[in-house]
C-alpha cells in the first residue's frame, strides 16, 4: 500500500512539472508567458520589449493554450487589448507567427474579423472576450510575450 501511494505521488509530480519561469512570468505546459498591460506599445515595440527578455510576442496555436490565456486576461478585468505574435507583414493575406515564421494553422478570429486590409497584426480584443481582431500594427496595446 505504501509503495502504491509513493508511486502515485511520484507519477503525479511528473505530470505536474512546469517550467521554471523568470520572476513576473507565468508557467504553463513547459512555456512561460508574460502579460503586460502598461505601458501600451505598438506591435513592433511590444515585440522588441519581448526580445529584450529573450522571448517574442506569443505564438498561441492550440485551443487549450488560448483558453488558458483568455482566462488569465478575463481575470485581470482590464479594458485593454493585447498584441500576440501573429501578423501578415511579409505577405498580405498570409498570416504567420513572428517567433518562428511558421504559417498560422489555428485561428480564433471573432466572427466579424479580419475586416481591414490595412490591419496586418493580430490583437486579442477586449470587447470580443479576447477573440482575435486584425489591427493596425501601429496601434498601442498591451502585449503577451512567450518563451
Ligand atoms: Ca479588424
Amino acid at each position: 500500500m505504501f509503495y502504491i501511494l509513493v508511486f502515485t505521488v511520484f507519477v503525479g509530480n511528473i505530470y505536474a512539472v512546469e517550467r521554471v519561469c523568470p520572476l513576473g512570468w507565468m508557467s504553463h505546459k513547459n512555456h512561460c508567458y508574460m502579460i503586460v498591460s502598461k505601458p501600451t506599445q505598438s506591435w513592433f515595440n511590444a515585440n522588441i520589449q519581448c526580445e529584450n527578455q529573450n522571448s517574442t510576442l506569443a505564438k498561441l496555436d492550440s485551443r487549450s493554450e488560448l483558453e488558458w490565456i483568455y482566462q488569465r486576461l478575463l481575470a485581470r478585468n482590464e479594458p485593454v487589448h493585447f498584441w500576440i505574435g501573429g501578423n501578415r507583414l511579409k505577405r498580405f493575406e498570409e498570416w504567420r507567427w513572428v517567433s518562428d515564421g511558421q504559417r498560422i494553422e489555428f485561428f480564433d478570429f471573432y466572427k466579424t474579423q479580419p475586416n481591414q486590409n490595412t490591419s496586418l497584426c493580430i490583437a486579442l480584443w477586449h470587447p470580443f472576450k479576447y477573440d482575435w481582431a486584425d489591427e493596425p500594427c501601429t496601434s498601442s496595446y498591451g502585449y503577451i510575450c512567450k518563451i
